[in-house]
């Protein structure tokens, strides 16, 4: 019986890992570490919100950055290229943005930011599986 509680306990505990966590991505440009977490795991076809936190070297979430998200799909047979532009607005703590993604299959995704002072733009990119 104990064994079988223990059983289901494990089981709860990957199903909810499993379909609860959102899909995050850590990459780094620069001195800025760039967190964006999909909300949907894996990635759905349609909407899907896109968080995206930014720190400076220090560890600081960066605030006031002019961030937006590019996405598309390359063109496969039947299906010309795909490319969209979204920007991210800044609210609780980071910039968010919806991409709409028409298609199942893989999708690249660039996050695009300027952190004044700086004039710099800054990239980083991930690609996703879209169910
Ligand atoms: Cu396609």
């Amino acid at each position: 019986m104990k064994k079988l509680i223990l059983t289901a306990a494990l089981m709860l505990i990957l199903a909810v890992s499993a379909f609860a966590a959102p899909l995050e991505i850590t990459k780094q440009t620069g001195d800025f570490t760039v967190v964006s977490s999909l909300d949907r795991n894996p990635p759905v076809k349609g909407k899907n919100t896109v968080s995206i936190v930014i720190r400076d070297k220090d560890g600081k979430a960066v605030q006031d950055a002019k961030a937006a998200v590019y996405y598309s799909m390359p063109a496969m047979p039947g299906m010309p290229a795909m490319d969209y532009k979204t920007m991210a607005e800044f609210k609780n703590g980071a910039y968010s943005a919806v991409l709409d993604l028409s298609m199942t299959g893989p999708w690249n995704v660039e996050v695009r930011f300027v952190a004044p002072p700086s004039k710099t733009m800054n990239r980083v990119s991930f690609s996703v599986d879209v169910r």
